[in-house]
């Protein structure tokens, strides 16, 4: 017999055995059994931060950067929904969240009279979250609570999307029974081997083919699975947007990240040109192809995504991934695998200059580069803005991102997020209207020993709408003084304008730890990264009639 355990226990056994390594959350009433359990059992670390926002972003980045599930805990209503777009963008991004909410036990929801929190009806939150996770359960009945945990948290990973557990405020702390072990569901074999025979059919009789691996290699953890593939495969590599870092320590280093019209010319061409295009868990959008989604043509390409394989107008419809790329090396366990290659040249190609010219975009890319050089690679949380175009001029550390969903206030909480996780010192990149969104959350740094580097893009600007819509007048934020913020905040903070000052900055920051660091970079007036404005004149060009 095992001890005897409660819900929340169990909850929490249930998620460390699959990946989860802490629980990022803000209570409320109905939450406070749940929060009083998790802090009394110490299964995992509680981390509170501010805003429910950052307790999603930060939960997802933890999972994105070390593999497992992460974890949000909030309360029932204001702190449930706050958590919305944060889930939303797990789904869209593949990321394995499991949100855990509280909720009014069954004899408060009857009592007939409204309760605080309560939205129109009282399941109105639960009819949001399934509408943006994979599987959800309300653990009121602890009969059949150890069976719902197991599939809800199973089903997390096997599909790597978010999930939603609502315990209402009674039940934390009632005896729970044991998890059952369950079964995960077989695909059919036949279809697999049919699926793989046409895939490798295709391939062969292909004279240009190339392999593009996208997030889902990353969640599925098949990095290593997939370079060997395409070592026996001897095909090119590359990675989508959302792929960028990906097998960049393997021995198949890819070629580069295809950012279509925004990217290398010749990368794309040879991406485009391919007469079978490998899509390995890419997710197929139009940011991922960055404005390019009609160049590539999805009939000559073989598309495994969401498990399923596409393959021309052929398509298989249970395919997971895992078991798609492990049939393939069975098939290939004969071949010779190709010698390792060298990893392309690294680091941006303009050199980190340290002069009085006013920093740009691509200097910031130069400066991180040198630091990687010196000291080695450090994690990148990016935002979105000019800053995401930014680090994809960098090619060393690992990037986390909300590169296809696309949601302001990220990179702040991720980088804690990606801390607390890993114990990874990283390096936040963000533009100064995303800061303004969660940069907040800095203050909660000190609180749990976190230390990142956050390097505002301060350009007094939404300069990539600006970028599109040049005469509008609202793109204007103003000079916000972030740099004097820091200090009030717990870390320390440096203004920077010139490339020499950005030099001096990062090498400080660098070798000061414990306390974190922000760099105020105040950019050059209307200065884009070389990436953004490939970016901004092929969209124009796409938009132009004829
Ligand atoms: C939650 C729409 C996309 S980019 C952008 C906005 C408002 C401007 C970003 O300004 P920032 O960076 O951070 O100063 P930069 O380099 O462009 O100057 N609300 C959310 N997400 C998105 N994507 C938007 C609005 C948007
Ligand atoms: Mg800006």
């Amino acid at each position: 017999m095992s001890p005897t355990m409660n819900l929340t226990e169990r909850l929490l056994h249930a998620l460390r055995a699959r990946g989860a390594t802490e629980v990022f959350g803000i209570p409320g009433d109905f939450a406070l059994p749940l929060f009083g359990e998790i802090e009394r059992s110490g299964v995992l670390p509680l981390y509170t931060l501010s805003h429910e926002p950052a307790v999603g972003f930060a939960a997802d980045a933890a999972s994105r950067m070390r593999g497992g599930l992460g974890v949000a805990a909030v309360t029932y209503g204001a702190g449930a929904l706050n958590l919305v777009n944060a889930v939303a963008g797990a789904y869209a991004e593949r990321v394995p969240l499991v949100v855990l909410s509280g909720a009014p036990a069954a004899h408060e929801a009857a009592s007939g009279l409204l309760l605080h929190h309560q939205v129109k009806a009282l399941d109105s939150q639960w009819r949001v979250f399934a509408e943006i996770t994979a599987a959800q359960a309300r653990l009121d009945d602890m009969a059949a609570a150890p069976r719902q945990i197991a599939e809800v948290l199973d089903a997390a990973l096997r599909l790597s999307r978010p999930v939603y557990l609502e315990i209402p405020r009674d039940m934390p702390a009632r005896p729970c029974a044991e998890l059952p072990l369950l079964a995960s569901p077989q695909p059919d074999a036949d279809a697999i081997d049919a699926c793989v025979d046409e895939l490798l059919a295709r391939l062969r009789g292909a004279s240009r083919p190339v392999l593009m691996a996208g997030v889902e290699v990353r969640r599925y953890g098949l990095e290593g699975r997939v370079a060997e593939l395409a070592r026996r495969l001897r095909v090119p590599v590359v990675t989508s947007f959302m792929g960028r870092g990906l097998l960049s320590d393997t021995a198949v280093p890819p070629l580069g990240t295809y950012i279509g019209l925004a990217g290398d010319p010749a990368l794309s061409a040879q991406v485009e040109g391919s007469d079978a295009l490998l899509l390995l868990g890419v997710i197929v959008s139009d940011t991922n192809f960055a404005v390019s989604a009609k160049a590539i043509d999805l009939r000559h390409a073989i598309v495994a995504l969401d498990g399923q394989v596409a393959i021309g107008y052929h398509h298989y419809l249970d395919v997971p991934l895992p078991r798609l790329v492990e049939r393939l090396l069975d098939r290939l366990a004969d071949v010779e695998p190709a010698p390792p290659a060298a990893p392309p040249a690294a680091g941006p190609r303009a050199a980190a200059a340290a002069d009085d010219a006013a920093v740009r975009p691509a200097d910031v890319a130069a400066a991180l580069g040198a630091l990687m050089a010196r000291a080695g690679p450090l994690p990148l949380a990016c935002d979105v803005g000019d800053c995401l175009f930014t680090a994809m001029e960098l090619t060393q550390g690992a990037l986390i991102a909300p590169g296809y969903y696309a949601t302001m206030g990220y990179g702040v909480p991720a980088g804690l997020g990606l801390q607390a996780a890993t114990g990874q010192r990283p390096v936040v990149l963000v533009g100064d209207g995303a800061f303004q969104m969660t940069g907040w959350e800095l203050g909660n740094a000190r609180r749990w020993g976190w230390d990142p580097i956050v390097i505002v893009f301060n350009n007094a600007s939404w300069e990539m709408l600006r970028a599109f819509q040049p005469q509008s007048a609202f793109n204007d934020l103003g000079v916000w003084d972030f740099a004097s913020m820091a200090a009030g905040m717990g870390g320390d903070g440096h203004r920077v304008t010139t490339r020499a000052e950005l030099q001096a900055a990062l090498a400080k920051a660098h070798a000061t730890r414990g306390r974190f660091q922000l760099l105020d970079v105040r950019l050059a007036p209307g200065a884009q990264s070389p990436t953004l404005e490939r970016f901004v004149a092929a969209v124009k060009r796409l938009s132009m009639p004829g």
